[in-house]
């Protein structure tokens, strides 16, 4: 049971929305002060064990948001709380003169970085960094970013356009069930695991006006198409066609009621992501009509069905394995569905064809049972990845504006967090290859940063940037597992140490697949088929056998790295924010912390480290020609710092300023500016609002 409590909070802005239940009254009396921490560069001393206080505290008291210096901390709730994310919430914040100073918020991320976008603070161009473990809500979190601009950045709507199409924030919006019903999955940290990396780009005109936007993916896990890990499941998109197809869809696609499919594994689960109706609604809305549709849907029936071709050992190495008798009406039902010659799609699957001497003879080698799986499983994921390729490249074409309709851009970048399993392989690799640098990205933009403007005041903090860099760039990252009898390696990432297996590594990164398997599909008569495997033979494809292609075969760590290296390219333009989403517990229960696993996620983020600068720091980072710009009317209120001849404006850092001769005298100045920095920036973005003066840090502990 909820209970409204009133003047709790010092700071609560006529968004006097708190709510207390009754049974966590007792325990809350003990840490009043703590759940009303805000932020905790306000916790005193800053340690582990008081930060980790305060966010249960906070959490047992429903207040999910923290602000910790430059992050936002979220916590799963874990429950839907409607109140907290509605239309009117977003709009109060949207529309506070001050949002930082209502209650933390994903909102005040959304709007501060919404508002920058046209001030002076640079890079214009924004990105929101969500990052957290599997779970942790990071998705959640972006989606709700959406929502917030869709409202506070809708586009004009003249009756012509609203007529006409759907409005485009809509479109945005439609594209996140289509994505996650190809893209996510339920996995045993998270019901709807996204299994792609995705940064997403909110197009904004010069009237700060959502026009449209542009998705990239990263590395989508299409292994699971073809291997599931016991107790997870399949892309999601497979078990809303077989729950939620009609009658007749049925009879088409060969799915009838109760049909076992080996790469449909634990159907029996029932969650809200299997809404077949919701992606269609959202296809449609995309431009994805329904013979389309049926279309790709009747491809993925296909893949189920072609999962249930099992093979039997051959006695005779010359003979081909041939398929189980239960699987042979699965060869009949797949080619039939993937618009293939039955012969040619067994023939293809069964022989391997070897081109070999000048006249490049073809040579036909039978291919034993586990080779016939392995091509089987690369068939499907061949075809699954394109289908997600296209997809997102259709939604695209869907959402993105025109180059003119747009100057101004904020990017969400959803990512997944970082993994380490029992048995970690390639994908883990580059996960957790991915997580390293977007910690180093944000190692290297705040803290070092952070440490520029610090001028040179000695600190603890120094240390502490010295200690993040040496575990980055520090020597015992690899190490060997001499423990394990399987070959493995150990990389100690900054979230900890991470043992990864060698065996099938190399193979898995070549990602080869037998040019034969390109061949059949492009003998494919199914006009989805068609158009994701042209026989055009200019296109020269990953799938070139290596010994006949010119360009250098393209590993999957490599491709990885370099989409990587553009992203960070692109966040590197932009002003970063970031918010830490953590997960109170792995079970994802409502109203339960359990504080061992919420500390090993503060340690893997460096949480207390980030607080600390924070803590000594500012806030904000503006260049100094922006700065000068912004905060020259100081130099005339003050004109006793006046340099004469030599301009304090004109060296390129703070600390050189004005010659040698000077520096004391303007000292005290650039103190006071410095000090200042952040409320003169609030104040100056509402005029009008008294400056208040810097929190004093409050005091941890039971009252
Ligand atoms: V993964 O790396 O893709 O496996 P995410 O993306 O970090 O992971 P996700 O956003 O999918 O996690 O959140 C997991 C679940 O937590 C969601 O399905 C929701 O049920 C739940 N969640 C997350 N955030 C919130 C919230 N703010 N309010 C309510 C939430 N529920
Ligand atoms: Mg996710």
């Amino acid at each position: 049971m909820l209970q409204q409590v009133n003047g709790h909070n010092p700071r609560s802005d006529g968004q006097a929305r708190e709510y207390l239940r009754e049974d966590l009254q007792e325990f809350l009396d003990g840490e009043v002060l703590l759940y009303q921490l805000d932020d905790l560069t306000r916790v005193n001393p800053v340690t582990l064990e008081t930060v980790l206080r305060c966010l249960q505290a906070r959490y047992m008291a429903d207040r999910f948001y923290t602000n910790a210096g430059c992050t936002l901390v979220a916590l799963n709730p874990f429950k839907p709380i409607p109140q907290l994310y509605s239309p009117e919430l977003m709009r109060e914040y949207h529309a506070a003169p001050q949002p930082q100073k209502l209650k933390p918020h994903v909102f005040t991320v959304g709007e501060q970085t919404y508002r920058n976008v046209k001030s002076l603070i640079e890079p214009v161009n924004q990105s929101i960094v969500v990052s957290g473990e599997s779970g942790a809500g990071k998705t959640w979190t972006s989606r709700c970013l959406m929502k917030f601009y869709a409202v506070v950045a809708a586009s004009p709507a003249s009756w012509e356009t609203h007529k006409i199409a759907e409005r485009i924030e809509q479109r945005i919006l439609n594209s996140n069930p289509v994505m996650e019903a190809f893209g996510n999955a339920c996995t045993l940290r998270n019901n709807n695991s996204s299994r792609f990396g995705k940064f997403i780009q909110l197009q904004l005109n010069r009237a700060q006006q959502m026009t449209g936007a542009a998705v990239q993916t990263y590395l989508l896990e299409k292994t699971r198409v073809a291997c599931q890990a016991s107790s997870e499941r399949n892309f999601h998109i497979f078990y809303q066609i077989c729950k939620g197809a009609s009658e007749d869809e049925r009879l088409q696609w060969h799915l009838p009621e109760g049909a076992a499919f080996s790469w449909l594994p634990n159907p029996e689960r029932s969650l809200e992501e299997d809404c077949f109706e919701v992606t269609r609604e959202a296809m449609l809305h995309l431009g994805i009509d329904t013979p389309t549709q049926n279309n790709i849907f009747k491809v993925l029936a296909g893949l189920l069905h072609l999962g249930n071709i099992q093979f039997a050992a051959s006695e005779d190495e010359a003979q081909p394995c041939q398929p189980m008798d239960d699987a042979k009406c699965s060869v009949r039902t797949a080619s039939l569905l993937l618009g293939l010659p039955e012969d040619v799609l067994l023939e293809t699957v069964q022989i391997r064809t070897i081109r070999a001497g000048r006249q490049q003879q073809v040579f036909r080698k039978p291919c034993p049972q586990a080779e016939c799986d392995t091509r089987r499983d690369c068939l499907a994921k061949l075809i699954y990845a394109r289908l997600f390729d296209w997809l997102v490249s259709v939604i695209n074409s869907s959402i993105c504006a025109d180059t003119d309709s747009w100057t101004t851009f904020i990017g969400l970048l959803d990512v997944y967090g970082f993994e380490s399993f029992p048995d970690n392989s390639l994908e883990q690799l580059c996960i957790n290859y991915a997580n390293e640098k977007l910690q180093q990205h944000f190692v290297a933009h705040y803290l070092r940063a952070q440490q520029e403007c610090r001028l040179n005041r000695p600190s603890s903090a120094a240390q502490l940037q010295t200690r993040i860099e040496t575990a980055l760039a520090g020597s015992p990252c690899l190490g060997h597992n001499k423990l394990s009898r399987e070959p493995s390696f150990i990389v100690v990432h900054y979230a900890g140490p991470v043992r990864y297996h060698t065996a099938g590594l190399v193979e898995k990164n070549k990602d080869p697949v037998p040019p034969e398997l390109t061949r059949l599909l492009q003998q494919s008569q199914d006009p989805l088929l068609m158009g994701l495997f042209p026989t055009n033979p200019k296109e020269k494809t990953q799938e070139e056998p290596s010994g006949q292609s010119r360009n250098p075969v393209l590993t999957v760590v490599s491709k990885f790295k370099a989409s990587l290296e553009q992203l960070l390219q692109v966040l590197h333009s932009t002003t970063p924010h970031y918010i830490r989403c953590i997960k109170p517990n792995s079970q994802g229960q409502a109203q339960t912390f359990v504080q061992e696993e919420v500390l090993s996620q503060l340690e893997a983020c460096g949480l207390v480290e980030t607080i600390h600068i924070s803590a000594a720091g500012f806030p904000i980072r503006i260049s100094h020609q922006n700065f000068v710009e912004r905060y020259k009317l100081l130099r005339r209120l003050r004109p006793h710092t006046s340099s004469g001849p030599h301009s304090p404006y004109t060296a390129k850092g703070l600390p050189e300023w004005c010659p040698h001769s000077e520096e004391a005298m303007l000292e005290p100045l650039i103190q006071d500016i410095l000090h200042t920095l952040p409320v003169l920036t609030q104040a100056a973005a509402t005029p009008g609002d008294s400056a208040e003066a810097m929190p004093a840090p409050m005091h941890c502990g039971r009252t």
